[in-house]
């Protein structure tokens, strides 16, 4: 994905590396981390390709926290364009969440912006809010290590998930839109409006006091003229683009990251989607892995070899490795297609395998199958909702428009919240694609999948599956402010998946 713009070649970070203190109060007098948002070229398929990038004090990808250690953080622009860059996951006052609209003016080139709030712990990341940046790879990892798990001496190795081309982002979404690339432009500059209320409209929740907290999809949820056919036979969307590479660490599988690990060596992977519009399946090849966290927030163990992961979704996976001198190769297959991106682990004197860069067999549309499977460790305070409502998640391919409640950003309603409310949402689709729903400042607990109840994981993103799929999910209103509510598939969030959770008495 060639950058529109030629200013710059490759910046030096210019920062010397820094290490980080294992314990928490040795970093918390240490001042502001730099976080560098820059240009650089790297190789793709044997050509070269002029992408972002954002490096931190240690002169790699991101930012990596110690345990209690809070987000003190300079961002400096040197990209020579403007930029906003979200801390995805993290639940910071609405006016550092890195997200446009009046709360983050865009940074110009040159410019420097502090942030300072409490890091929640666990695998996060950042990425640009702005225009289509993110993907121009505008995206890297946000580790704020907890203190088990610098107890639990595992080594920590971060696989972070990318799709790219080397099309220009507006020239993907005017193929999308078939429209011209000025028009695309334009679009993705309707992203950052202040949205515009609907005139007249009602707010789209009204059942309040629902006598369960579990009270699954009724048929009033049904309430457009929508038939709503069996699962068996209904065509699915799948990959809107068609991609030029698929990145693990910016490289590709022809050309993959060797980690160094040790014989029976324990590993954390920290594995993040930060793909713009792909869902990936993990494959662990001939490990067995233990999912013991997703999006940060912690769950039950589940064990297993191969792991969905949605667009923006994370999840830890401790491995513990066998005594041989084998590498082990950890994938990450394109759902609906042969192809993917992945890491070697190898001890030393292992001889190196190279994979293919196609898997043997076409992974199929990632799912919610793990996710009816998670159970949270840290599950929300039982309470009667104050506030349940859905939101209906519509659109198609002819015209390629995605939206919320019938509504396109920024003529949207806002869903209105008061604080100390307990919110449930019914997420439903009435689509035939897939939808990895996020929403800013808050964790929300998925408590039901597909209709059926669970207490399930703690997180910032879900998949809601193709019509007639579903998910609900509960959280608090904790964190007052303005808040986007989107789909993190970057090109319906730029054709009008998005909406606004607002607080009451938040000036606008
Ligand atoms: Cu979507």
């Amino acid at each position: 994905m060639s950058i529109l713009f030629s200013r710059r070649q490759v910046l030096a970070s210019g920062v010397a590396a820094t290490m980080l203190p294992c314990l928490p109060r040795a970093h918390a007098a240490t001042g502001a981390k730099r976080l560098t948002a820059g240009i650089r070229v790297i190789e793709v398929n044997g050509k070269p390709a002029r992408v972002f990038h954002l490096t931190g004090p240690d002169g790699k990808p991101g930012l990596r926290l110690a345990p209690g250690e809070r987000f003190q953080t300079r961002l400096v622009n040197e990209t020579g364009v403007s930029t906003i860059i979200h801390w995805h996951g993290q639940l910071p006052p609405w006016t550092q969440d890195g997200f446009p609209w009046p709360q983050t003016p865009p940074l110009a080139p040159g410019a420097t912006h502090a942030y300072d709030f409490a890091a929640v712990p666990g695998t996060y990341w950042m990425h640009s809010h702005h225009g289509l940046q993110e993907q121009s790879l505008m995206a890297a990892p946000l580790v704020v290590r907890g203190v088990a798990e610098i107890q639990e001496d595992r080594q920590e190795i971060v696989l972070m998930l990318h799709d790219f081309s080397f099309r220009a982002p507006e020239e993907l979404l005017a193929g999308l839109t078939g429209t011209s690339v000025a028009a695309a432009g334009a679009m993705t500059g309707m992203m950052e409006n202040v949205p515009v209320p609907v005139p007249g409209a009602a707010m789209p929740h009204s059942a309040i006091g629902m006598s369960s907290s579990m009270s699954g999809m009724g048929s009033s949820m049904m309430s457009e003229s929508t038939s709503m056919p069996g699962m068996s036979g209904m065509h699915m969307d799948l990959n809107d683009i068609d991609y030029d590479a698929f990145l693990a660490n910016d490289r590709t599988l022809a050309d993959p990251e060797i980690v160094r690990v040790e014989r029976a060596g324990r590993v954390r992977l920290r594995v993040i989607n930060g793909a713009s519009a792909s869902q990936f399946w993990l494959d662990l090849g001939a490990l067995t892995g233990w999912v013991v966290a997703v999006d940060g927030h912690g769950v039950i163990p589940v064990s297993g070899r191969r792991f969905p992961i949605a667009i923006a979704q994370r999840l830890d996976v401790l491995l513990d490795l066998p005594p041989d001198a084998r590498a082990f190769p950890v994938t990450a297959e394109l759902e609906g297609k042969r192809r993917r991106a992945g890491i070697i682990l190898a001890p030393s004197g292992a001889s190196i395998i190279r994979l293919p860069v196609m898997a043997p067999n076409r992974a199929q549309p990632v799912d919610n199958s793990l996710e009816a499977r998670l159970r949270t460790t840290t599950p929300l305070v039982s309470r009667k909702p104050d506030v349940v409502t859905q939101i209906v998640l519509a659109g198609g391919m002819q015209p390629y428009a995605w939206s919320l409640n019938g509504e396109f950003w920024p003529k949207i309603t806002p869903l209105m919240l008061t604080k100390g409310q307990r919110i449930e949402i019914e997420l439903i689709n009435h689509s035939p694609m897939a939808h990895p729903m996020h929403l800013h400042g808050h964790s929300f607990q998925v408590v039901a999948v597909n209709g059926l109840p669970i207490h399930g994981a703690v997180r910032d993103t879900v998949l809601v599956e193709p019509m007639p799929g579903s998910v609900r999910i509960a959280f608090d209103a904790n964190n007052p402010g303005r808040w986007a509510f989107h789909c993190h598939n970057l090109y319906h969030m730029a054709t009008g998946m998005m909406t606004e959770f607002r607080y009451e008495g938040i000036a606008v």
